[in-house]
């Protein structure tokens, strides 16, 4: 079965506890975590005694990695917002070359011999230690004991450990640059900040993406992504409606990644696009939909949620700019035609309603009178809490595991699952390139390029001695690109403006 969309990382909540807007300070698994090491740090062991128990537990914890990721739920919970693919200044961290060295020995050694020739040796404390995996010391564990940073270390030796391992033989640009020359059978996987060039923001991206701006709207959820979150959906569609307009497709254009992945597809070499956007740019751009997979659906097509009626999506689009809630002209027709019919008397057990039936109820419950309400159009993509296309898993397992000789992912924070899952579901031994402003901290990928992917792409085609015509990129347009400090393989693109001969 294909599993529904999802956010990484966050367990699916119960929607009847209504979120309080911009909620500070420490969430209920913290507050857990620091009642457990409160419990041990009061109880009857010396610190010494405790910590050669913990030194020993940690060691059988390492033992087990494979059966702990789903046990380890205390810090769990916390571990997505620590987790950070950047170095901290603020606190006592690793440095990137030490970081590289720390993730090198915990491969090559095994965790066991890690932990014995790190923490156990007194070398490094847990607490820097987890700096070398990505993950900042979390503030509610300040001032504890080192034994109580355990719980977090075990679990980020276990996120390393799960990711595909580095192919260490790619690692220059050139070397992305042949690859990309010499496949025959790429999968690009694509998210958002392929269309942020074009005016079209993001989710995460911190200045100009959505969920930043949803804070001054001021609507009643409990995290952004709730927006699109089916249950929100159906029993609340303005809140998906108040910002529905915002990324909405109204353009023909296309990027100069678009037409960087069009220009694969004309050379033979595209396997499949995979794209997490709802925009439908690729068609612009002259992606065959048979090379296209749309992850998450798009805003090509629209299904009234009561009576199935499916229109271009383009039909919706007026009342969508207008902020409106579009509602089924099919529905509506056929509810003119139904005589109203009073209601029945109010009855206290029959109020008890459940949300899902509430949503779909066709009474105005203020009135006297059963009207009946037309259905709400909802754009055919995806929501979270939603299943994929069929098309999705299909082709991903059925077809493409076995031909792909490349991956590229541009764009995307990867953060939204099961999408996220594709480049650990492909062939370890196929090289993988990322192509997006920030580093992830949660998968391992050959070669890092970072910038502005229009940028990088436009280089990479120059380089392969490829023209990318593309009004966005200027003919003599050269980046400047820098190494990342302590890596070898990751590389921080920033665009020069061409040079104006008069
Ligand atoms: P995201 O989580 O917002 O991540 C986007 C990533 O792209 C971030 O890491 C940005 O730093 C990066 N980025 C932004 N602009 C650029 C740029 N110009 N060059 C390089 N990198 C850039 O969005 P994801 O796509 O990872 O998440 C998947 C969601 C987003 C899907 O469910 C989509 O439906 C949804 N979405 C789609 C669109 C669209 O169709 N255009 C717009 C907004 C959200």
């Amino acid at each position: 079965m294909i599993p529904a969309k999802r956010p990484v990382g966050r367990p699916r909540k119960n929607w009847d506890v209504k979120g309080v807007k911009g909620v500070k300070g420490p969430q209920p698994t913290q507050v857990r975590v620091r009642e457990v090491l409160d419990d041990q740090h009061n109880g009857h062991l010396t610190a010494t005694q405790q910590s050669h128990s913990q030194l020993t537990e940690l060691e059988e914890r390492v033992n087990d990695l494979g059966d702990s990721w789903e046990t380890e739920s205390l810090f769990e919970d916390v571990i997505d917002d620590l987790a950070e693919e950047e170095f901290f200044h603020d606190v006592d961290a690793c440095t990137p070359q030490e970081r590289v060295r720390y993730r090198r020995q915990l491969r090559e050694t095994g965790p066991a011999n890690f932990c014995r020739a790190t923490v156990e040796s007194g070398s490094i404390t847990a607490k820097k230690l987890l700096t070398a995996f990505g993950i900042r010391p979390p503030a509610f564990l300040e001032g504890f004991p080192d034994y109580s940073y355990f719980g977090l270390l075990t679990l980020a030796l276990t996120r390393e450990l799960a990711k595909r391992p580095k192919l260490m033989r790619y690692n220059t640009i050139d070397d992305a640059v042949d690859l990309l020359k010499t496949s025959r059978n790429i999968v690009v996987l694509t998210g958002a900040g392929i269309s942020t060039s074009l005016g079209i923001p993001d989710f995460r991206s911190k200045e100009n993406g959505l969920y930043n701006q949803l804070e001054k709207l001021g609507l009643e959820i409990d995290e952004p992504s709730d927006v699109f979150h089916i249950d929100v959906f159906r029993d609340r569609p303005n809140v998906f409606f108040s910002v529905a307009k915002d990324i909405l497709p109204t353009t023909k254009v296309f990027s100069p990644t678009h037409a960087f992945i069009a220009m694969l597809q004309n050379q033979n070499k595209l396997l499949t696009n995979y794209t997490q956007n709802i925009d439908n740019i690729e068609a612009n751009a002259g992606i065959s939909p048979e090379k296209l997979v749309q992850c998450h659906g798009s805003f090509a097509t629209a299904t009234c949620q009561k009576c199935r009626y499916q229109v271009p999506g383009e039909t919706i689009y007026p009342d969508i700019k207008a902020g409106k809630i579009p509602q089924c002209v099919k529905c509506t027709i056929a509810l003119k035609s139904r005589p109203i019919k009073r209601k029945r008397s109010y009855n206290k057990s029959s109020s008890k309603k459940s949300r899902r039936s509430r949503s779909e109820d066709d009474d105005d419950s203020d009135g006297q009178y059963d009207i009946p309400e037309p259905g709400v159009m909802k754009p055919d993509i995806t929501f979270f809490g939603e299943d994929l296309p069929d098309k999705f898993s299909q082709r991903l397992g059925k077809h493409d595991r076995d031909l792909v000789d490349l991956i590229v992912v541009i764009g995307t924070s990867l953060k939204v699952a099961p999408v996220s899952e594709v480049v650990g579901f492909l062939p370890a031994h196929v090289p993988q390139i990322y192509i997006s402003r920030e580093p992830v901290s949660h998968a391992n990928f050959d070669i890092d390029l970072l910038g502005d992917c229009d940028v990088v792409v436009a280089e990479l085609c120059r380089r392969a001695g490829w023209d990318l015509n593309h009004k966005m990129v200027q003919g003599n347009q050269r980046p400047s690109i820098k190494l990342a400090e302590g890596y070898q393989s990751r590389y921080y693109f920033e665009t020069v403006k061409p040079e104006i001969r008069s």
